[in-house]
């Protein structure tokens, strides 16, 4: 029997930054033409004992109204936009952000630079995965420039706690929730995912073990009983 994901994660962007070509990378291990994402789908992945649901959406502005009900319930939100291309990095903000008012309260979110294979400098923050300098990528004949720097997507992520009013020091630190990727190349997109489920899985385990938020009421008569005076004695 099929079972029932327990860790959601969404994927959101702009139309043709990638995000369809990311989950296939992943997935598949291969870069492969796509087509633009027409609603959304899912992918489930197995991560030991958790079964994770991918959701891949799509960026097309007829969709957008679809974008909160994929959010719905999410433990994770990847922030894609592509590094040649500023605008992308700027719907984030404007147009994708407040999508996310549907997802997990304690929702982490990481921010995604793909495409770095077309651009004639790459930085990362790769350290598990073989770092591969730009020269050896694929498609690395014709470079255009970078569009967006590693700080401006840093600084976009403190704009997004910010936004969900969340504390920085409770939350995975900026460099560790920015990356950059190439669907194309394979350029640290199983590090990207892997090190996203090492961060949220512990998060969502300790939020289905952590405290009751129920109150309960037998320590609370002990409580009162304890300090009652006067007349009540
Ligand atoms: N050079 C390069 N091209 C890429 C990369 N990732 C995706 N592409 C290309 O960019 C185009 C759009 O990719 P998609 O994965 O369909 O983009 P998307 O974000 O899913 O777009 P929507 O579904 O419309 O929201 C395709 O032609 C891909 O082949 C990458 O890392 N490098
Ligand atoms: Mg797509």
């Amino acid at each position: 029997m099929l079972k029932k994901p327990d860790v959601k994660v969404v994927l959101l962007g702009d139309m043709n930054v990638g995000k369809t070509s990311l989950l296939h990378r992943y997935v598949e291990k291969k870069f492969q033409e796509t087509v633009s994402t027409v609603g959304g789908a899912f992918y489930l992945k197995q991560w030991g004992p958790h079964n994770i649901s991918i959701w891949d959406t799509a960026g097309r502005e007829q969709f957008h109204g679809l974008g909160s009900m994929y959010c719905r319930g999410a433990a994770a939100v990847l922030l894609v936009y592509d590094v040649s291309n500023f605008q992308s990095l700027v719907e984030l903000e404007d147009r994708f952000l407040a999508l996310t008012d549907t997802a997990s309260t304690d929702c982490i979110f990481a921010i995604v630079g793909n495409k770095v294979d077309l651009t004639d400098e790459c930085t990362s923050v790769s350290e598990t995965e073989g770092e591969k300098p730009c020269s050896s990528m694929a498609g690395s004949a014709t470079k255009v420039r970078k569009q967006v720097r590693m700080e401006d997507a840093v600084s976009l992520y403190k704009r997004v706690l910010k936004y969900k009013m969340l504390d920085e020091k409770e939350v995975p630190a900026a460099e560790k929730m920015c990356f950059e990727t190439s669907a194309k190349s394979g350029h640290n997109v199983d590090f990207l995912f892997e090190s996203l489920f090492d961060t949220v899985v512990p998060l969502v385990k300790k939020k289905a073990n952590g405290p009751s938020e129920t109150v309960d009421l037998t320590e609370c008569n002990k409580a009162v009983k304890g300090t009652r005076s006067g007349c009540c004695k």
